[in-house]
């Protein structure tokens, strides 16, 4: 069946199982997410923040981002920061700047400082990672917030520190859980050991963020894969963003997918992930792009970056930033007129805590091989994509 063509019983009966709980199948999810017409999609998008209510009232979550080294090793092809790219804006933020950045995003009222960098070679290098164990410190200490960390795939010992030095969130996005699609995005870099990091961090206490990409290749069916597969993993916060083509780099000429997928893709993350948090990030289309998202049922705002902070974004570097509307009145402002409102700093703890106290250790080890999954052994139980999950690029 086509979506266009899909008849109103049984889209409502998809809604009605996502509303009672009961997970979608495969098919059913390609079916939501090739939807074209308004009506259809309207009542997608109106089931998501149905749910979005039940979990998490009308209270969104703020958080601060500090993009603290631009410098990178790797090469992932959509990305304008690529180590060969000549013409991405390279600096890095020296202790003092990033804490008093930080204290600013505080003040302002984020409720979160998201500390991102490339795979910077002068961090990575042997005792590089003593810099930002100290700027965690410095900005736990300074902001009294929780930190997320974006720093790619750290090493298993200074992911021990981080964890010992009290960070909560390690983000860390696969872009696709197509194995094949992955290779020719993230050239040179190992899926599993991308995934076993984070569920790596998980074991350690962290809480953690996946995410997937779109516009970059992949068909209907990898977008429904990665929905499943995050929802399997279990993860704690689960992103979708659309590529925005980037100067010089292999996917330049690209055309930018219409943005209706990444709205689809938001409201079918919250049909399947209730409970989970979900981006609206401001580094795809700015400030403007974020009624809709909140439209498709996310509840939380990302990347928000102070003026004048001479920071930049990662997939849109310059745009709304020294205009400062990136920043958290405007945020509010979009936000009261949907009826929401930033959630207390309380709030987000209790709901940090009550994540925490969720956390089993019963996580395994993934196969680099693409064709075997292998499962964890123990009361963890199986860590691969769930059954009906095809994880090849057949389709
Ligand atoms: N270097 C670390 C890493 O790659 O994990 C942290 C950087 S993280 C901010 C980079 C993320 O931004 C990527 O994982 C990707 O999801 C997103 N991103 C990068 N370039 C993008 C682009 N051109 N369009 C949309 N999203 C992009
Ligand atoms: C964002 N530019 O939230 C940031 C970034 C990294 N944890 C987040 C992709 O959109
Ligand atoms: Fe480097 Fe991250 Fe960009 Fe890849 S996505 S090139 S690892 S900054």
């Amino acid at each position: 069946m086509t979506l266009f063509s899909m008849n109103k019983r049984y889209l409502d009966g998809i809604l009605y199982k996502a509303e009672s709980g009961i997970s979608l199948s495969h098919r059913e999810i390609v079916n939501l997410l090739t939807l074209e017409d308004t009506e259809s999609i309207q009542k997608v998008m109106k089931s998501a923040r149905k749910l979005r209510e039940q979990h998490f009232g009308n209270k969104l979550f703020l958080y601060g981002f500090i993009y603290f080294s631009t410098y990178c090793k790797n090469h992932c092809t959509f990305c304008f920061y690529r180590k060969t790219n000549s013409l991405s804006p390279r600096y890095r933020k020296n202790l003092s700047e990033v804490v008093d950045i930080a204290a600013r995003l505080a003040d302002s009222g984020v409720h979160l400082i998201d500390l991102t960098m490339g795979e910077d070679p002068d961090i990575y290098r042997t005792g590089g990672f003593d810099v930002l164990l100290e700027m965690i410190d410095r900005v736990k200490v300074t902001t009294g917030l929780p930190v997320m960390i974006s720093p790619g795939v750290i090493p298993d010992d200074i992911l021990e520190k981080m964890s010992d030095s009290g960070v909560t969130w390690y983000a860390l996005y696969q872009e696709t859980h197509n194995q094949l699609l992955y290779r020719k995005l993230r050239v040179g870099q190992g899926f599993a050991a991308r995934k076993n990091k984070r569920l790596k961090a998980r074991e350690l206490g962290m809480l953690v963020e996946d995410g997937m990409l779109l516009g970059v290749g992949e068909t209907t069916g990898d977008r429904a894969d990665s929905i499943l597969c995050m929802k399997h993993e279990g993860v704690h916060q689960a992103r979708v963003m659309s590529l925005v083509p980037q100067r010089q780099t292999p996917m330049a000429g690209r055309v930018a997918i219409p943005r209706i997928n990444e709205y689809l893709c938001i409201a079918v993350m919250r049909l399947l992930m209730p409970d989970r948090l979900i981006p609206a990030s401001l580094d795809v289309d700015g400030i403007k792009g974020l009624e809709m998202r909140l439209e498709a049922g996310a509840n939380v705002v990302t990347s928000i970056i102070p003026s004048s902070s001479s920071l930049a974004g990662v997939s849109q570097s310059t745009l709304d930033i020294e205009q400062g509307l990136r920043a958290v009145p405007e945020v509010k402002k979009i936000l009261a007129g949907k009826g929401l409102e930033a959630a207390g700093l309380g709030e987000y703890s209790a709901w940090i805590a009550s994540q925490k106290g969720k956390i089993s250790s019963g996580v395994g080890e993934y196969d680099e091989n693409p064709n075997s999954r292998r499962t964890a052994s123990g009361a963890g139980g199986s860590i691969s994509c769930p059954a009906g999950w095809t994880g090849s690029s057949a389709n």
